[in-house]
């Protein structure tokens, strides 16, 4: 009997052994959160996320040929802005959200043209024989780079209105820092596969910033500069067979901390098109990456390492808070970023704070047309934790589905009339 209970607490703890195993294998397999966009049996990729947030182009050949698209950041309302049998590709937004730039061939070979944001205005910038192809703009109002992709390729650098063409060096797929002064791009001038690299933007102080056997491309930088994120592609080739290992990583922007954000590794057969995870590009706010794998739009969210509030904008009123005045409430008109929607703030967690206090909302309500939240907190309350002098007060709160958003406003609190005790 003794024995037999003994048994049983052996193939428990065992059991309980086997568990703890499955666990770290699952957490070793882990994914970050993502969501798809697009669901059709087409190609859809090459993701560009609009400065606002609100926005994401794309490319998709639905109609029979590729075509610039564009759709609401949580992929609904996808519409159309090229018409015509050739290839446009690889659109980027102007750091003001009004124009985009892209690739087409529509003229016998690539070249690089702007168009307004909903498809008006088509020009073209390039007019070499050659192959002008992924073009970026983001982040630098006045300058366009791109590659032409022949042999090793050529990174451009020209005017927005296409003027002073200039060759910066050898590399693909190049991006704007987000201050417009750096660029990071791929390039295999050390010999062997493709490396990630950054640079000025007159081509000086080229860093290297991986070391590996694999294929490293399509670079972009993170809103805040600290991260790069970009796709590594293994390529694995039999004599019947070639497959590729599609993974996507972020780096540190001087190389520290290489870090993968994928961690399947399925094979993939080189035939089938649009198939890898490419083109990743970051939400304006940095938590979020859009990328195309398997032939559509995917968004991850919940990167360690990455901004986890998104940034509200606030207005605090009144702008002068006498501590003497009887009023009864402190309104905050609270604006979310472009891709969230103010009516989802969950009213409970909103609250505002000078640290080390923080009081709770009293109510708030949500203007849904202007995207604007009011939120009222009691006077009497923020009298009780401010001094006078130029004071700055948070208010933070979370979203339905647990996005945190935080915003900071300063306002100016006197003591006229009555003494505070
Ligand atoms: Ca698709
Ligand atoms: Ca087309
Ligand atoms: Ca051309």
């Amino acid at each position: 009997m003794a024995d037999r209970a003994k048994m049983g607490l052996k193939n428990l703890v065992c059991a309980v052994i086997a568990i703890l195993a499955l666990t770290v294998a699952v957490r070793e397999a882990r994914a970050y959160p993502v969501t798809q966009l697009t669901y059709e049996l087409s190609f859809e990729g090459q993701p560009a996320w609009s400065p606002d947030g609100a926005k994401i182009a794309f490319v998709s050949d639905r109609d029979g040929h590729r075509e610039i698209y564009v759709t609401n950041s949580d992929g609904s309302n996808q519409t159309r802005l090229t018409y015509n049998q050739y290839d446009d590709v690889e659109p980027d937004w102007s750091p003001d959200g009004s124009k985009m730039v892209f690739s087409s061939d529509r003229s016998g070979s690539y070249d690089i043209y702007v168009m307004k944001a909903d498809g008006d205005n088509q020009i073209r910038l390039t007019y070499e024989g050659s192959n002008e192809r992924a073009p970026a703009w983001r982040y630098n109002e006045d300058k366009i780079l791109y590659h032409d992709p022949y042999w090793d390729g050529t990174i451009y650098i020209i005017n927005a209105d296409g003027s002073s063409r200039t060759a910066l060096g050898t590399g693909r797929w190049p991006s704007w820092s987000q201050d417009g002064t750096k660029i990071v791009f791929s390039s295999n001038e050390a010999g062997g596969t493709p490396q990630i690299y950054t640079m000025n933007h007159d081509g000086s102080d080229e860093q290297r910033l991986t070391f590996n056997g694999l294929i490293n491309r399509e670079p972009t930088w993170s809103p805040n500069g600290t991260k790069i994120v970009f796709s590594i592609t293994k390529l694995d080739i039999t004599p019947d067979n070639w497959t590729y290992f599609p993974v996507l990583y972020i780096i540190d922007s001087d190389g520290g901390n290489l870090e993968r954000l994928t961690f399947d590794e399925y094979e993939y057969n080189i035939s089938v098109r649009g198939i890898l995870r490419r083109r990743p590009t970051w939400s304006p706010d940095g938590t979020k990456i859009a990328y195309h794998y398997k032939g559509d739009i995917w968004v991850m969210s919940g990167i360690p390492g990455l901004p986890t509030k998104i940034a509200a904008w606030l207005d605090i009123d009144p702008n002068t808070l006498n501590l003497a005045s009887e009023g009864k409430w402190i309104t905050c008109y609270i604006w979310l970023p472009g891709e969230y929607d103010v009516a989802n703030i969950d009213p409970n967690s909103v609250r505002l704070e000078n640290e080390p206090n923080a009081i709770e909302v009293e109510w708030i309500w949500f203007e849904e047309e202007d995207q604007v939240a009011m939120a009222r907190f009691s006077r009497s309350e923020v009298q009780e934790m401010v001094e006078p002098g130029d004071v700055e007060l948070t208010v933070s709160g979370e979203l339905v589905d647990g996005t945190r958003f935080e915003g900071i406003d300063t306002i100016k609190v006197i003591d006229k009339g009555r003494k505070k005790k």
